[in-house]
């Protein structure tokens, strides 16, 4: 940790034993924005904060250009590059920033009326893909599930018009962000429904940058349930590190859609059996590809219902540098091998693609990489199936017991098995090696010293001698291997 960044923990410290000492003088200076300021101005100037000097170096936080809302001060450690008043021009992507990359996905666009990036969003009901053979009715946004990614600037005014085109009301929160409390999107706390039919206009400032997401504020357990969910980016405006070169884009979600139906089962509260990576399951997600030594992040959220997914990469360890609630002190940033991403949670992973190959990454949760995997199954691994299917199949013609050596090849016998249509139980694919039996949250991170896009690269070819392979005699008798 550097000096200065050690002085200003120190001083928030003192700060908040402060604020929680005297709550009623605080409270009553942050409603004429000093106590807020003061606070937000201490980075570095921890003996200025001790004589009370700040206080003729700073000015009251003027208000926002766009809301005329004063912004809130007293929380420094949301992530911020410049001061919340201060107005810039519309963040461009390229110039100040790189887009994200976003699997399966799209980002929002958006145009630019009088130096407001304007947004339109429509909530809807439309037939989702989440891989070939497999469908369902979703909600979602801009027939979209999840939505757009929305992408902005710290330091943009932005307005997102939201169309109601569902049967039902709605409204949105954008979660993480801080903002007005009336811009919120809770419905009928921070603001009325967005009726069927109706078009509401949300604006504020982006003070702030890191990885949020959005998501429908009313009925939630149905209406998120059912995809009205997304990814909300701001780009710092002054970014303190270079820009990373794939900045990858993930939201986590989780449905039970049963074999041979079309619509989520909004009232199951565990046991999900489509388990999603940007709406998708694998093996209809697409890769994460970078080049051997790009500089990688990825930002991972989760509005699943009910789980919390410990999203695992193979083949590095990254440092965990992001919250939702903003960045991670470099010297506090957690090296893992595995990030739990909770829900309603985002995290931020980094590290430098310096292994090349075809890497998995995927919910460590074991059902999680299943497809439509019933449960309440008898358990059959170890059974002898010869004596099951004869003896059943004299009552059944056509019998066959399942699972008795595991699930990982159900997959393949589904393709000859007469399966509910609209299904992809247990359903993987084609490696480079053999059947890959898994499903739901799984996809492969592909790293190349030499490619001539970000298109997927097809599979690895690893280099002589690094691909494990049967054991010769000669090599077991060498080592003393008795099998
Ligand atoms: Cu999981």
């Amino acid at each position: 940790m550097d000096k200065s960044r050690r002085k200003f923990l120190a001083a928030s410290g003192v700060a908040v034993a402060g604020a929680a000492l005297g709550g009623r003088i605080n409270l009553a200076q942050a409603q004429t924005g000093h106590s807020g300021h003061n606070m937000g101005g201490m980075r570095g100037s921890h003996d200025g904060q001790m004589s009370g000097g700040m206080q003729q170096k700073t000015s009251r936080p003027k208000a926002s250009p766009a809301s005329g809302y004063a912004h809130p001060r007293g929380n420094d450690w949301y992530a911020r590059t410049v001061d919340p008043d201060d107005t810039f021009p519309p963040g461009q992507p390229g110039k100040d920033y790189t887009p994200v990359v976003v699997p399966n996905g799209a980002t929002l666009p958006f145009k630019i009326v009088d130096g407001v990036k304007v947004f339109h969003m429509v909530a809807e009901e439309f037939v989702h893909q989440f891989a070939p053979g497999f469908k369902a009715i979703c909600w979602g946004y801009n027939g979209r599930f999840p939505g757009p990614v929305i992408e902005a600037v710290e330091g943009d005014v932005i307005r997102i018009y939201v169309t109601n085109k569902l049967s039902v009301p709605t409204s949105v929160h954008w979660h993480g962000l801080i903002l007005p409390a009336n811009m919120d999107g809770v419905a009928n706390l921070s603001q009325p429904v967005i009726k069927p039919g109706e078009t509401f206009r949300y604006e504020f400032k982006c003070i702030q940058h890191g990885t949020f997401m959005y998501h429908s504020h009313k009925d939630t357990m149905t209406q998120e349930g059912m995809g009205l969910v997304g990814m909300f980016i701001i780009h710092p405006r002054k970014p303190k590190r270079p820009r990373p070169d794939r900045d990858f884009v993930m939201l986590l979600h989780e449905m039970d859609i049963k074999p041979g139906t079309y619509r989520p089962d909004t009232t199951v509260a565990v046991g999900f059996n489509t388990l999603t990576m940007n709406g998708m399951v694998f093996p209809g997600i697409e890769p994460m590809v970078a080049k051997l030594n790009d500089k990688v992040r990825m930002r991972i959220g989760n509005l699943s219902a009910m789980d919390h997914h410990p999203i695992h990469l193979h083949g590095y360890a990254f440092r965990i540098t992001e919250t939702d609630g903003g960045e991670i002190p470099e010297a506090a940033q957690w090296p893992e091998v595995s990030v739990l991403v909770s829900v309603g949670q985002t995290r931020n992973i980094e590290f430098v693609a310096d292994n090349p190959g075809d890497w998995a990454m995927h919910c460590h949760m074991t059902h999680h990489i299943m497809n439509q995997m019933g449960h309440g199954l008898p358990n059959m691994v170890g059974v002898d199936a010869r004596v099951v299917n004869t003896s059943v199949g004299d009552l059944i013609p056509g019998y066959m017991t399942m699972g008795t050596k595991g699930m990982g090849e159900m997959g393949k016998h589904a393709a000859m098995m007469d399966i509910p249509e609209n299904s992809i139980p247990m359903v993987g694919a084609d490696g480079p090696y053999g059947y890959l039996g898994v499903g739901g949250m799984f996809t492969v991170f592909k790293v190349r010293a030499d490619l001539e896009s970000y298109d997927d690269p097809g599979w690895y070819n690893p280099p002589e001698g690094t691909l494990a392979r049967t054991a010769t005699a000669a090599e077991l008798r060498k080592d003393g291997i008795k099998v």
